[in-house]
């Protein structure tokens, strides 16, 4: 028994890890280990023998648990010691930098052009991106033949079997936003309706979704020479130039009368636009004066009441601006590269109180 004792205390003393210990208790005290066969024994010695046996094996059982316990924690302090010797932290060390989000250039531009618009009394008005016949088309004079439905390919909604109503459409403009405005609230109004339009176009300079901004004002006494104040306004404070010439070209939309599209002086120097000096001209818009019938359609008398109505396409004039030759990069998923083209980002502040841009 004085061997078993001190072969067990020796090979505890000597565990380099748990795992070993673990092994010496089930070799020790296991169900087949050995001290747990001696006490096995026990039964066929006489009860003399028993008597001073038992006592001596069970103090051996109860030392070698000790010893494993005492081993055990042993080992897990020391463990504990390395890992706060090897494992540290610096808290000293700057915090990493997050990548930070940006907006969207359209998002950017859009609120620009909202701002620039909002100086001079227009207010924005929203409406829903899937239309009726009536609002995208008809009350906009473009009746069931007309050809501009078909200039305006658009994307149509299914009917059920049976059900002969007109399919709603995908907004191919956002002017149904001024006829509901303009029955909701009636004249004078002055608005601009920001949003996403669809037609079934896809290119460089086409995408089958891409966003517009239109505007309207109406009063009793609006003329061309008003529109084209506003425009002029408008491109100085966009292309942050101080003077613009506007060429007003004469055209046709079925929506307004006379209407014009609308050029401005540029140049080209290097592939740069230059806006406001050169020899060029380049289209920015569509525009005109409502059409009578438009302003009945909306509710408004047109022998009381007459204005103007504009049509910008957003991610076009953002190409210009910045300079971006694919209209389909600003619906990529990863819009990092944009920096590139001097899109700001957001001002996120970081832990160490500076700003990430
Ligand atoms: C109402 C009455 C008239 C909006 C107008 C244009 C001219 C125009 C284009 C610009 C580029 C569409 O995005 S684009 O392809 N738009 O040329 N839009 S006048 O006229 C309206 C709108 C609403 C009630």
């Amino acid at each position: 028994m004085d061997d078993l004792k001190s072969k067990y205390l020796t090979l505890i003393a000597d565990a380099g890890d748990e795992n070993t210990l673990e092994d010496l208790r089930v070799q020790a005290l296991g169900k087949k280990g050995e001290i747990s066969l001696q006490m096995r024994e026990l039964g066929k010695m006489t009860p003399e023998e028993r008597q001073t046996a038992g006592p001596a094996l069970n103090a051996l059982k109860n030392e070698i648990n000790s010893a494993l316990a005492a081993k055990k924690s042993g080992l897990q302090d020391a463990a504990l010691d390395e890992r706060l010797r090897s494992e540290w932290l610096d808290v000293t060390l700057p915090s990493r930098q997050r990548p930070a989000g940006t907006i969207h250039p359209i998002s950017q531009v859009t609120d620009e052009v909202t701002a620039i618009f909002a100086d001079m009394g227009f207010s924005v008005a929203e409406g829903p991106q899937i239309e009726s016949d009536w609002y995208n088309f008809d009350a906009l004079n473009i009746p069931g033949h007309h050809p501009a439905r078909a200039e305006m390919d658009t994307f149509y909604t299914h009917r059920k079997e049976g059900d002969n109503r007109p399919p709603h459409v995908l907004r191919t403009h956002t002017s149904p936003v001024q006829i509901r405005s303009l029955e909701a609230n009636g004249a004078p109004i002055r608005i601009i309706c920001p949003g996403r339009v669809y037609r079934a176009d896809y290119d460089q300079t086409h995408t089958p979704m891409f966003n517009q901004v239109e505007g309207l004002a109406i009063d009793k006494d609006i003329s061309m020479a008003n529109l084209k104040w506003v425009l002029e306004e408008f491109v100085k404070a966009f292309f942050e130039v101080d003077d613009v010439e506007l060429r007003f070209r004469a055209s046709h939309f079925p929506f307004t009368e006379p209407s014009a599209e609308v050029d401005i002086r540029c140049s080209w120097e290097g592939g740069t636009l230059k806006v406001g000096e050169g020899d060029d001209w380049l289209e920015i818009l569509g525009s005109g004066m409502v059409h009578p019938k438009v302003l009945t359609a909306a509710g408004v008398d047109p022998n009381e009441y007459q204005g103007f109505a504009f049509g910008v396409g957003i991610d076009r004039i953002a190409m210009l601006k910045y300079g971006v030759p694919d209209l389909r990069a600003f619906f990529d998923s990863d819009l990092r590269w944009l920096r590139h083209y001097g899109f700001r980002s957001l001002d996120v502040p970081t832990l160490d109180g500076g700003l990430s841009r």
